[in-house]
Order: structure tokens, then C-alpha cells, then sequence
């Protein structure tokens, strides 16, 4: 797949082809990566790509013109490849992104990612050329670099061939809708802390059902709203069950009854 990117700050985006999974991913061909900079398409002396905004107030706000030009530079190009790119926008007023948002967006062969300065851009630039606007979070940065970097990332590692193993991004964190179980490595016994028992037991099927159950009670814990989101099987549930059970005590059987 290909992501073209709208940035003042092209040389930002060389870490993503320094080192890493998403590196190695375009250096294989699996994902390409081009920048374009509005400042080079501005057409006065000054090359200016901002403004002042009409109704005053502090900051300056993205001219239509050399975006607009760069956007269009950008669909063509990725056009004579054969991309019929979607315009995405990236800033905290956007439709937040999740995991399953990353799969979709995977799913789609171009993509051209706006990545917005100062106080953002011309909102008719967005009716006439952005497809899509999305947030990574409830924060603001101070620009739109970092978001669209956050986006290749998650996108591009679950791209055929850019991890090691074929299914890894199946067991990820998110992957089934739930969070990661807990992982160990050696030694076995670290600061008085011994290693789960039944990762040591060679018992795959009972090491699986563990795995699964751990991460069933983490999601339960902390993000009750994705099991809400997601539902459970009747084996899932039991397991659930199984965890409340062995984290509570009789004492606060109130608080194993509270559903997801
Ligand atoms: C800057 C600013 C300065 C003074 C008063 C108000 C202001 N608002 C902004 C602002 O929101 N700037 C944005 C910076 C414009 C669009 C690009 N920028 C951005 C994108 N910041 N944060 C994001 C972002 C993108 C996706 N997900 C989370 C945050």
C-alpha cells in the first residue's frame, strides 16, 4: 500500500524509514512512503503557505491554494501507480481511530495523510479534498505529523509480510477485540517472583486457556468498555467467571457480581 503525506516537515518521517518493523516494510516494497511539502507548490516569492485567520484571533491558518496543489500532486502520482488514494485529515476534531479503524484503513491500497500546522487549515480545503478526518486521541499536538506517523505504524505493521510471524498481529493486544495476556521470559525466578506455573508445564492447551483467561480478566479490569463492545461466548464467560473467582475473595463477592 502506499501513504503519500502532506507536511511542512518532511524530514520528520525519516525515522519511520530508519530502523523498526515499518523500515524494514518499505524497504521490502511492502508499504511506500512519499512526502509532499505545500511550501513548494505555494506560488508567491514568499512561498507562504499560511494566514491570517478571517475573524482575528491569535495564530495563522493553512492557505487553501498550495495545499490544494499538493493534495492533487499527491493523487496524481499515486493515481499513474494504480492507488486510488482516500484524503485523510488527521487532527482532534476527527472520528478517534481504533484498532478495527487500522484494519479498514490497511484494507484500502493509498492513502494521503494531511498533516496540519499552526492553528489548522482552511475548512473549505477540507469540504472539497478530505475524505476522512480522524484523531489518534483527546490531546493536541502541535501539528499533524506525529498523529499520521501513529497511523503508518499501526497500519502498515499488520500488512502481509511486515512481521515475522504470519499471525502475529492476530495475537496482538486488540487483535480479538481484548487486551494482551501478561508475557514472561527468563530467569524463571526474578526479584522473588516466579513465572506462572503452567508456562513452565509444557502443557500447551492449559498454557492457551491461561493466556486467554489472563487476558479476559485484564480486559474485564481495566477496559470493561471493550468487553462491553465485544461480547462473550459461553466459554469466554466462564473463564471470566473462573478469574473473578480466583482474584476475589469472599469479601468482595459484591464486586465479582459487577458485570462488564
Ligand atoms: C493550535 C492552536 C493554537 C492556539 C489556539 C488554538 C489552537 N488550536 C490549535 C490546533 O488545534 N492546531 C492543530 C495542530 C491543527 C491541526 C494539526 N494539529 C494537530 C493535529 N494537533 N493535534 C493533532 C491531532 C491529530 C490527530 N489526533 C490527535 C491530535
Amino acid at each position: 500500500m502506499r501513504f503519500d503525506v502532506i507536511t511542512l516537515f518532511p524530514e520528520q518521517f525519516r525515522i519511520l524509514s530508519e530502523e523498526g518493523v515499518v523500515a524494514r516494510a518499505l524497504k521490502r516494497g511492502i508499504a511506500d512512503l512519499v512526502t509532499w511539502n505545500p511550501r513548494g507548490f505555494a506560488t508567491d516569492a514568499q512561498h507562504t503557505v499560511d494566514d491570517r485567520p478571517y475573524g482575528g484571533g491569535p495564530g495563522m491558518v493553512m492557505k487553501v491554494e498550495p495545499l490544494r496543489a499538493a493534495i492533487d500532486a499527491a493523487k496524481s502520482a499515486a493515481a499513474a501507480t494504480g492507488c486510488e488514494s482516500r484524503v485523510a485529515y488527521l487532527s482532534p476534531q476527527g472520528r478517534p481511530l481504533g484498532q478495527a479503524d487500522m484494519r479498514r484503513i490497511a484494507a484500502t491500497s493509498g492513502w494521503i495523510l494531511l498533516a496540519g500546522r499552526y492553528e489548522g487549515v482552511d475548512e473549505r480545503l477540507i469540504e472539497s479534498r478530505v475524505d476522512e478526518e480522524w484523531s489518534i486521541g483527546d490531546y493536541v499536538l502541535s501539528g499533524g505529523e506525529l498523529a499520521a506517523m501513529v497511523v503508518m505504524d499501526a497500519v502498515i505493521r499488520l500488512l502481509p509480510g511486515a512481521l515475522g510471524h504470519a499471525d502475529s498481529a492476530l495475537q496482538d493486544s486488540h487483535g480479538d477485540g481484548l487486551l494482551d495476556c501478561p508475557h514472561y521470559t527468563r530467569p524463571e525466578v526474578i526479584d522473588g517472583r516466579a513465572v506462572p506455573a503452567v508456562l513452565l508445564s509444557g502443557d500447551h492447551a492449559a498454557i492457551e486457556r491461561w493466556r486467554r483467561q489472563q487476558a479476559l480478566g485484564r480486559t474485564w479490569e481495566r477496559r470493561p468498555d471493550m468487553l462491553r463492545a465485544r461480547g462473550l461466548d459461553a466459554a469466554d464467560w466462564a473463564l471470566l467467571d473462573e478469574y473473578k473467582r480466583g482474584r476475589d475473595g469472599p469479601d468482595t463477592a459484591q464486586a465479582a457480581e459487577q458485570e462488564p
